[in-house]
């Protein structure tokens, strides 16, 4: 057996102090240039942590017999909110499968059709906002923000957050940030400093406690509607039982479900589609296939229809690049199950977290041709046929895998058909990419501009 490479730390705190607390994930990738085996582990806050980005080795990972999604931090730090909901729920609490049955229906590919009009309501704001600010530095992030929050609450929960009406983001937002921020801090901080910071404890409950003051209002006006009726998550909820035991979900649980979806249901996408943006304007060449796509396939003015969005191909392919380049969710962990060997000479030990280091997997040489270039013809069906196995996990891996797939890539590709038939972007102030990571990663203020392309009657 090999040692698994480590940088060298100090006694107790091993690598804590070395991890910018506010940017662990680029330095996690920088430290893995350093360990070209595609394996290493560090010590933070006396936990050991293998971190894996070599591709056949992650594959190994993904070996859903060798190895199982356990809560570990900083999950089990966000479990203070999400508590027993789908994202946090231990593999042995049934409830994981019981609301994970309840609601997969309402992820189908048929779905996606049945909240089209609701998707296309949201996106409509977006651009007619968007038109009303031409020439203004458009803060790309926020906007995105405001799309996917009122996407999925309006379709998830019948829930109208009317972002775009606001020149301030919702207080529900600032109050996510804060705690998701606090637990990407916590992550690495002893538990007795965390208990000696009395202010960011304060803090924290009071975010967690706003976000939870809106869950209850989101949920009481659905029961003050009869609540009978309605076949969306939160109907499927309220009214469904598992077909496999009968059994229904808790108040208690809705309550942490509907928390987890108006988290995990928006900030990843508005991640996902500022970076499609970003990477639109470095890319003149691909930005001029996608106008040719929607030109040619998106005619008019009318609002385009479910059919048209599932025929575009170079928008949802640059999709697919954008989640490789920049996954916003950088990293996931698994536990080993029992003793187990990775790569044929590095001992994982049984409960071992193992974190599959994203930024670094979607580079490898191993993998990937060209490996920083942006190309979207990699996702040409005839060249993704010989992509590696382990080596593009944007949504996680296995039962434990994203559930909202379809409905970010359905969302996100009418939301980018949709700007791009109308707007020619430019990005004046030459935006240099600069991470913030709260947990997930998102392009810190960056900001672009559009001019309306044709003349509307
Ligand atoms: Mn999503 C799990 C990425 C959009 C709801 N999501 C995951 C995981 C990744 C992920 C990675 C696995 C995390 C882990 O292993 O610990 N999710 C994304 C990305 C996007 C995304 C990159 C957009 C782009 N997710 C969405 C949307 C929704 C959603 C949209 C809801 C509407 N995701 C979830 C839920 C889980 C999850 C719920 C937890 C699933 C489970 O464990 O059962």
């Amino acid at each position: 057996m090999k040692r698994i490479p480590a940088p060298q730390g100090l006694p107790i705190l091993g690598n804590t102090l070395q991890i910018p607390a506010h940017a662990p994930i680029e330095h996690f990738a920088e430290v893995a240039a350093r360990y070209p085996d595609g394996i290493f582990q560090l010590e933070i806050v006396g936990r050991r942590v293998v971190l894996v980005y070599d591709p056949d080795m992650a594959a190994e990972v993904c070996d859903e017999s060798r190895f199982v999604k356990r809560i570990n931090p900083p999950l089990a730090i966000v479990r203070d909110f999400a508590g027993d909901g789908l994202f946090t729920a231990r593999p042995d609490e049934p409830v994981w499968g019981q609301a994970h049955r309840i609601l997969m229906p309402a992820f189908s590919q048929r779905s996606m059709k049945a909240y089209y009009p609701q998707f296309l309501e949201v996106a409509d704001q977006l651009v007619e906002s968007w038109a009303g600010r031409q020439g203004d530095d458009l803060p790309v992030a926020d906007d995105m923000t405001r799309l996917t929050l009122d996407t999925i609450s309006l379709t998830g929960f019948g829930y109208r957050f009317n972002s775009f009406d606001h020149p301030e983001l919702h207080p529900f937002l600032r109050a996510m940030g804060g705690a998701l921020t606090e637990a990407m801090l916590r992550n690495q901080q002893l538990p007795l400093v965390t208990k000696l910071r009395r202010r960011q404890e304060e803090d924290y409950r009071r975010d967690i406690a706003t976000m939870q003051d809106l869950v209850d209002d989101v949920i009481k006006r659905r029961r003050a509607e009869g609540g009978g009726g309605t076949k969306d998550l939160l109907g499927l909820m309220l009214e469904a039982s598992d077909p496999q035991t009968g059994g229904r979900l808790s108040d208690e649980n809705i309550r942490n479900q509907v928390l987890t979806f108006l988290i995990a249901g928006h900030e990843t996408t508005s991640g996902l589609l500022s970076f499609a943006l970003y990477n639109l304007l470095r890319e003149p060449h691909t930005l001029a296939r996608a106008y040719e796509e929607v030109d040619r396939l998106l005619p008019g003015d009318e609002p385009p229809t479910y059919e048209q969005i599932m025929k575009l191909d170079v928008i949802p392919r640059i999709l697919e690049e954008t989640l490789r380049l920049w996954s916003p969710i950088p990293a996931f962990s698994v536990n080993a199950i029992e003793d187990t060997v990775l790569g044929g000479e590095y001992l994982i030990p049984k409960d071992q977290p193992v974190v599959v280091l994203l930024p670094r997997l979607h580079l490898s040489p191993k993998a990937w041709e060209r490996p920083e270039e942006f190309d979207i013809d990699r996702w040409l069906p005839e060249n993704k046929k010989d992509h590696h196995p382990g080596a593009y996990k944007p949504f996680g891996n296995g039962e434990r895998a994203c559930i909202g797939r379809q409905f970010a890539l359905t969302e996100a590709r009418l939301a980018l058909a949709m700007i791009l038939r109308r707007f020619a972007l430019s990005d004046p102030s030459v935006y240099r990419m600069k991470i913030k990571q709260m947990l997930t990663i998102k392009p810190d203020g960056f900001t672009l501009r559009v001019r309306e392309r044709r003349a509307h009657e």
